[in-house]
């Protein structure tokens, strides 16, 4: 394997993985990057099957079921685009973080690029949440850490305008997680809130408005973004934990995409972050 640096400590390239044929030091090597990378990108893939993709997500965690991200339809077709699948899929041109409604959102999530539009559109952009964190002022850091967001499917449905009262009754309960969490793999600090974040818990709508608002414009600023521009048969595994993601506009009604999917599924709640003299409390009764 080859390794590159994409982008400073958040996203590499590693060419020459073997997703047949994984052994002991390949896995080692890959959960090591995947410490320090939150992106990794691994090109020529496009021979791998769900079944090595699923195999490769297990380095990780447990791997979820292997879907699709497309605009194509069940008949082969482009999806009209008014249809509520058409909806949902150009839903993932917002920024947001997967299913932060779950108690135990995923750790992590891949896609495999199977069929592309034209060169320079659908590309994917990371927003590196924990540089972004990072950057802010110690006071704004401290006011942060203490603070909590909600999340919930209608949010983020809202925003990309499926409005149906239907379709906006979830199935998921809404869910609550510190606003900033400790990222699993790296042990750092992370901010942790998506296009699903509703509010944060105890302040009014303005209040909780500007927050989200402050940071987004944070996260997003371009020294903490990567943006992927898709080759065909690019492996994209990404941390849920750290890293925001959204798809850019591509001709949509005319051009076909299609990616396969496929999480790891998240086994812990996130974690707060303490304070440093707890950590020290607790090391010293031990
Ligand atoms: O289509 C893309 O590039 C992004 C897909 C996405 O947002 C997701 O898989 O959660």
């Amino acid at each position: 394997m080859q390794i590159s640096p994409l982008m400073r400590g958040f996203a590499a390239e590693v060419r020459e993985a073997d997703l047949g044929c994984i052994d002991n030091r390949a896995s080692a090597k890959l959960c090591e990057l995947f410490r320090q990378f939150a992106v990794l990108v691994l090109p020529g893939q496009e021979n791998t099957t769900r079944d090595q993709l699923r195999n490769f997500a297990s380095l990780f965690g447990t791997p979820s079921e292997c879907g699709d991200i497309t605009n194509i339809g069940e008949g082969g077709n482009i999806m009209p685009p008014e249809s509520l699948d058409a909806r949902y899929t150009r839903g993932n041109s917002l920024w947001h973080m997967d299913m932060l409604v779950l108690d135990k959102p995923p750790l992590a999530a891949m896609l495999l690029a199977r069929e592309l539009p034209a060169k320079g559109s659908g590309s994917t952009q990371f927003a590196d949440l924990q540089q972004a964190w990072r950057s802010l002022p110690a006071h704004r850091r401290l006011a942060l850490r203490r603070l909590r967001a909600a999340h919930t499917m209608e949010t983020i449905r809202h925003k990309m305008g499926i409005t149906d009262s239907d379709e906006l009754r979830s199935e998921y309960s809404p869910g609550e997680h510190p606003l900033v969490c400790v990222d699993p793999h790296s042990g750092q600090p992370t901010l942790f809130f998506s296009a699903h974040t509703s509010h944060i818990v105890g302040t009014s709508p303005q209040a909780s408005a500007a927050v989200l608002d402050e940071l987004l414009e944070t996260v997003t600023q371009d020294q903490h973004v990567y943006t992927h521009e898709w080759r065909l048969g690019d492996l994209l595994l990404w941390s849920n934990r750290r890293a925001m993601h959204r798809v850019l506009p591509y001709a949509y009604k005319s051009e076909r995409r299609r990616l396969w999917r496929m999480e790891v599924v998240g086994d812990k709640r996130p974690s707060s972050v303490r304070p440093w003299w707890v950590s020290l409390w607790r090391r010293q009764r031990i």
